[in-house]
């Protein structure tokens, strides 16, 4: 062979190499990053195009809702950084924490209640006076007279106008309009079954548009993760894409998953379905589901918040359904909170927008009308500012 040829040959070779070596090279890469194209590029329900001889998995079609997996990283497996999971505050003593914006809001009420009861002379008027007091409290016309009726008689045998003691006896008729006997706990407790399988608690909480259902869902999440519990959201106002996304955001701030659909529209039914099918596969303690606002005067509406219950209940009794309630709306609110519990058994009512409203009363309004304790306050729009309802901070708060 010319030995002049062996340098061009030799440099052949080398390029040959490389040339085989990136064919190689980009072989491989497509072998690796198949598991993701395949995931997600077939639409939903299209078979995956099974390509030459090569190992394309079929996509399955597109679960609906999807579940997504759960922010919460495993303890033992650092992966990748996670946004902060945020600490809530627990439940205990957040009313009191909050006394001061009920305070705020009530305390004309309040002053004026005893400011009438330390006048030097009582007469029919004052507690005429006394009653509209109560009455523009939204308390009802019948604990109001109640009150009144009882004031008068404990007042003259008090035979005394000192301000801690007139205090001492409205506070005292005041709780017990409220009722402190009520059980204000919430059913959150999962069931285990007889062959020791769990399943989880099931809350539903229901009430018109605008009034914190969704805001409510995200707050009890916390308070149930700051007691420790497993918790999984359902998003079953399924009328907006937002109140879906609204719910998630919630969640992923405590590392709480949301089940949800990714289509506008879906039947609410079947996602709440999944959420608690979801909450027994993970052994969660409980599922809150959040519904769409329905109208009260919407038949069909109010008929789906029916079906949602119903269709729940395959999986066992829902344990309880909250009924959210806007306190600053009155007797509007009273109004919704009747028809609602003509279509589902509300176990307990959450007011919200407390911290803005001097009509307090309407908690005991509400109990009366329904026969159902107030359970939880909103008293802010902060994350935390959801409290277990204590009839006697709240008295405390009115007369501050
Ligand atoms: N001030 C105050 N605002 C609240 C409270 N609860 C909810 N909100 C606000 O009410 C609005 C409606 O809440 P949202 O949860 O979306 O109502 P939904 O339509 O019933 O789900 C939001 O702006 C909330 O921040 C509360 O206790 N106090
Ligand atoms: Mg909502």
């Amino acid at each position: 062979m010319n030995s002049d040829l062996l340098p061009f040959i030799g440099i052949a070779f080398v390029l040959l190499l490389l040339i085989l070596g990136s064919v190689l090279f980009v072989g491989a890469r497509r072998r690796g990053g198949g598991g993701v194209d395949v995931g997600g590029s077939p639409q939903p329900g299209t078979p995956g195009r099974g390509g030459a001889g090569t190992d394309v998995l079929e996509a399955p079609p597109a679960p609906t809702p999807t579940i997504p997996r759960p922010t919460v990283p495993e303890a033992d497996v650092p992966v990748e950084p996670v946004a902060t999971i945020e600490r809530p505050e627990s439940a205990r003593g957040r009313m009191t924490r909050l006394r001061a914006r009920l305070a705020r809001s009530n305390t004309a009420l309040g002053q004026r209640m005893l400011g009438l009861l330390t006048r030097d002379r009582i007469d029919a008027s004052t507690w005429e006076d006394l009653e509209d007091t109560l009455l523009l409290a939204d308390i009802g016309a019948g604990p109001a007279s109640e009150i009144v009726d009882n004031l008068r008689r404990e007042v003259a045998v008090l035979g005394t106008r000192d301000t801690d003691a007139v205090r001492g006896l409205l506070r005292a008729q005041l709780i017990a309009a409220i009722d402190p006997t009520m059980d204000r706990s919430l059913a959150v407790e999962p069931h285990v079954g007889e062959d020791g399988t769990l399943r989880p608690a099931v809350v539903l909480v229901v009430g018109v548009n605008g009034t914190g259902k969704t805001t409510t869902v995200g707050k009890l999440a916390r308070v149930l993760v700051a007691e420790d519990k497993d918790v999984l959201l359902g998003a079953a106002d399924t009328f907006r894409a937002a109140a879906a996304d609204q719910l998630t955001t919630w969640g992923e701030r405590v590392g709480v998953a949301t089940i949800r659909s990714d289509r506008e529209g879906a039947d609410p039914a079947a996602v709440a379905f999944d959420a608690v099918r979801a909450g027994i596969d993970v052994e969660a303690d409980v599922v809150l589901i959040d519904t769409a606002g329905r109208l009260q005067n919407k038949v069909g509406l109010m008929d789906e918040l029916g079906k949602v219950k119903r269709v729940v209940e395959k999986h066992g009794p829902v344990d309880e359904v909250l009924l959210v309630l806007d306190a600053t709306t009155g007797q509007n609110g009273m109004q919704q909170a009747k028809v609602f519990s003509e279509v589902v058994e509300v176990t307990g009512i959450v007011l919200t927008k407390l911290d803005g409203t001097a009509k307090g009363g309407i908690v005991v309004a509400v109990q009366r009308a329904l026969g159902v304790p107030v359970k939880l306050v909103g008293l802010g729009e902060g994350p935390d500012d959801l409290a277990p309802f204590d009839p006697e901070v709240f008295v405390d708060a009115l007369l501050a």
